[in-house]
Order: structure tokens, then C-alpha cells, then sequence
């Protein structure tokens, strides 16, 4: 791994790098910063409404750019696969167009979803609960690629590199990052080059991303430009300093991988412009949301309306969209006057669930902490 202290000149000048653990905690009653805010800004969320839509509009799915986003010409960008492999090659995204074309629907989730409302939280992208999608992609499956290109079979890493190129906690690199052979050689790990019918847009990977359906989004790397297969194992910072859950800053901690289930509620009513809580008219109120899992299946959705101390069984909608889409739940409510906490939880087919107290981690990854929508619903 190359930091910026053995590199001379080196771009931002001498910094010690710091490449032991994840980013700082911040301290108990400290507010998100202006730096907090402007990764928020650049980042955005799933706005909540857009829960209604079984496929999320491009603009509304959520954003998670790490550095810049790269200026690429979609005429001539290459990708080429090398490393442990017999016949290393070079295509383009017109080569990658002629080969079998397959569409799905993926749900994406950024790994750091839920890291604002952990207590300490961890000082980086201030997710709440909105960093996910639901999107129809489409490209050509990567395992056949791979196949072709002969693979050593000594190998036990495939590296995937981005175009995109900055500096985090001291350690200049290329956006990479590697998955396991194994998981490489999914049938379902796609080789994209279209969101919802439409090219790319430069945000979500222009002109050619990967999509690796059930995995938390740092997976999916963008704007891929070289696949390269490794014998030992990779040591990059994406995968053995920035995903991993760590009970502290010591810990190596073990790799951020699928993503734990989660249902959230499409909020119900209309919203205070500041607080966002929303207000209800009393009477019947038919709650609805989305539920999804990269582990298994969602077999069951509860709601609360009491911030969890009860629950009650929702209906899962029948419409199945694949393996890796979310899927839509309902529950009708008579809505009387009063002060509510909405949430929903759901159960996926490997028996994992969503806590209603705090999955704390160092990194604040994978917190599928139950959502709380407040509510009032007022006299008349
Ligand atoms: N090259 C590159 N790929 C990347 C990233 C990045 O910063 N650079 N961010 C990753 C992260 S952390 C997430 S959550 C997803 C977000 O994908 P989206 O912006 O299309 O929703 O892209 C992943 N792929
Ligand atoms: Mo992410």
C-alpha cells in the first residue's frame, strides 16, 4: 500500500498517514461538521416518498462517490482483464454491448447506512437511513469474461479498479477493490453499462460499473477500468482498512460483505418542513414500505407503532422481482389521535432480523437498527 509519507513530492505535501483503523469517533454531544454536511450534499439519499416506486428514477436513487467523479469517454474507454490469467484482453464498451445482454433488478445499499444515528457515531458519510436503491441494471455477466480469459488456478482475489483517484485517511489510491474468485464467478455479478434503460449516468459509473447483486454498495465499484486477478490475497485499502466491522480501533475486524435486512416505511401523511415528522389525519392509513436482504429471501415484515416495544405481522406484496430486488410490504392502520413511532422489521429466509437497539461497530457499517418515523396524527 503506498501513503503519502513514502512518496516525494508528494501532491497535498508531508502527512502522516494513518492507515491502522477507520475514521474518528465523534466526541458524545459533537454536531455534524461543515465537512460531515458537505459529503451529505455531494451524497444524497433516496428522498423517503420515493419508496413508492418499484424501480427508483435514476435521480432519486442514492449516491455514494468517494473522490471525484471521473471525466470518461464512453467511445473509448477500455477495460482490461490481466493479472493470473492465460489470455489477458483489452475491451471496449462496444465489444462488452455484443455479448449476452442480461437485465435485473438490484437493490443497492451503501455499507455506511444507519452510521448517523449510532451513539458514538463514526465522523464520515452521516447516513441516516436513506442510502438505497432499487435499480434495473443492465450489461453482461463477468464469469464467462473471466472464464475466457483463463484464470490461474491459483488465484483467490479478482481486483476491480475505478477511474476515480483521491486521498483517504493519509493513503493516496485508485478506487479498488477485490472480491473473493469465488464470488467473482457469481452467475448473477454483472458487468454494467445501463441504469433503468438508459446509459450510465456519470454519477452511478459512466460508462461501465459492476454490479454485484446482494453485496453492500462498495462493492459495486464504478467507472471500472482494469480487472485483475491475484494469487495472494489484496491488501488494498478498501478492503483491508475502510470496510470491515471492528469493535475498535485495534481490531482488524472481519470484511463488510452482504447486506442484513431492513425494511423501512415510506412515510405516511404529509411532513413538518424542519423536523420532517409527519402529521395524520385520523382514520384508516395504509402503511407500506420496501423490505430487502443480500442474504437470503425477506420472509416476514412486522410494524411497530410504538417504537418496537410491539409488533404486528404486514403483508408481503406477491410481485417477486428476483432474488436481489426489494419487495414491497403493507399494513393498514387505523390511525387515532396521538404521538406515534412508526417502524418495520424484517426477517429474511436465514433467519437474520433488524434490532431495535444499536449494532454498534468502530466503522459504523451495516446498522440495520430499526428506522423511527415519527408521527402525529392529529384530532380531526
Ligand atoms: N469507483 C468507485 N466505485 C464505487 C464508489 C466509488 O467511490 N468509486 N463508491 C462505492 C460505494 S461506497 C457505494 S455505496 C456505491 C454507490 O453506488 P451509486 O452511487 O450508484 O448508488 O458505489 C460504490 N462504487
Ligand atoms: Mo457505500
Amino acid at each position: 500500500m503506498t501513503t503519502l509519507d513514502d512518496r516525494t513530492p508528494s501532491p497535498v505535501g508531508p502527512r502522516l498517514a494513518d492507515v491502522s483503523g477507520p475514521s474518528r469517533l465523534a466526541e458524545p454531544d459533537e454536531a455534524i461538521s461543515a465537512e460531515e454536511l458537505q459529503l451529505a450534499a455531494r451524497n444524497h439519499g433516496i428522498p423517503l416518498e420515493a419508496l413508492r416506486y418499484d424501480v427508483t428514477p435514476a435521480g432519486l436513487h442514492y449516491l455514494l462517490i468517494h473522490y471525484d467523479i471521473p471525466a470518461l469517454d464512453p467511445a473509448s474507454h477500455t477495460l482490461t482483464i490481466g493479472g493470473a490469467v492465460q489470455r489477458p484482453v483489452t475491451v471496449t464498451v462496444a465489444d462488452l454491448r455484443e455479448r449476452p445482454r442480461v437485465t435485473q433488478q438490484v437493490t443497492l445499499e451503501c455499507a455506511g447506512n444507519g452510521r448517523a444515528l449510532l451513539h458514538p457515531r463514526a465522523v464520515s458519510q452521516p447516513w441516516l437511513v436513506e442510502a438505497v436503491g432499487n435499480a434495473e441494471w443492465t450489461g453482461t455477466p463477468l464469469a464467462p469474461l473471466l472464464r475466457e480469459a483463463g484464470i490461474d488456478p491459483a488465484a483467490v482475489d479478482v481486483v476491480f479498479t475505478g477511474a476515480d483517484h483521491g486521498v483517504e485517511r493519509g493513503v493516496e489510491q485508485d478506487y479498488q477493490r477485490a472480491l473473493p474468485v469465488a464470488d467473482a464467478l457469481r452467475e448473477e455479478v454483472l458487468l454494467a453499462y445501463e441504469m433503468n434503460g438508459a446509459p450510465l449516468l456519470p454519477q452511478h459509473g459512466a460508462p461501465l460499473r459492476l454490479i454485484v447483486p446482494g453485496w453492500y454498495g462498495m462493492a459495486h465499484v464504478k467507472w471500472v477500468r482494469s480487472i485483475e486477478v491475484r494469487t495472494e490475497p489484496f491488501e488494498g485499502y478498501q478492503n483491508a482498512v475502510a470496510y470491515r466491522v471492528r469493535r475498535d480501533a485495534d481490531d482488524r475486524g472481519v470484511p463488510v460483505t452482504r447486506i442484513e435486512p431492513r425494511a423501512l416505511v415510506r412515510p405516511p401523511g404529509f411532513p413538518d418542513f424542519m423536523s420532517r415528522r409527519r402529521v395524520l389525519r385520523p382514520g384508516p392509513c395504509t402503511l407500506d414500505g420496501r423490505a430487502w436482504s443480500g442474504h437470503a429471501p425477506v420472509v416476514a415484515v412486522e410494524v411497530t407503532t410504538d417504537g418496537g416495544d410491539s409488533w404486528t405481522p404486514a403483508e408481503l406484496d406477491p410481485t417477486d422481482a428476483g432474488d436481489f430486488a426489494w419487495r414491497r410490504w403493507r399494513h393498514e392502520w387505523v390511525a387515532t389521535p396521538g404521538r406515534y413511532v412508526l417502524g418495520a422489521r424484517a426477517t429474511d429466509a436465514s433467519g437474520r432480523t433488524q434490532p431495535v437497539d444499536q449494532p454498534w461497530n468502530r466503522g459504523g457499517f451495516a446498522n440495520n437498527m430499526v428506522q423511527r418515523v415519527e408521527v402525529v396524527v392529529l384530532a380531526e
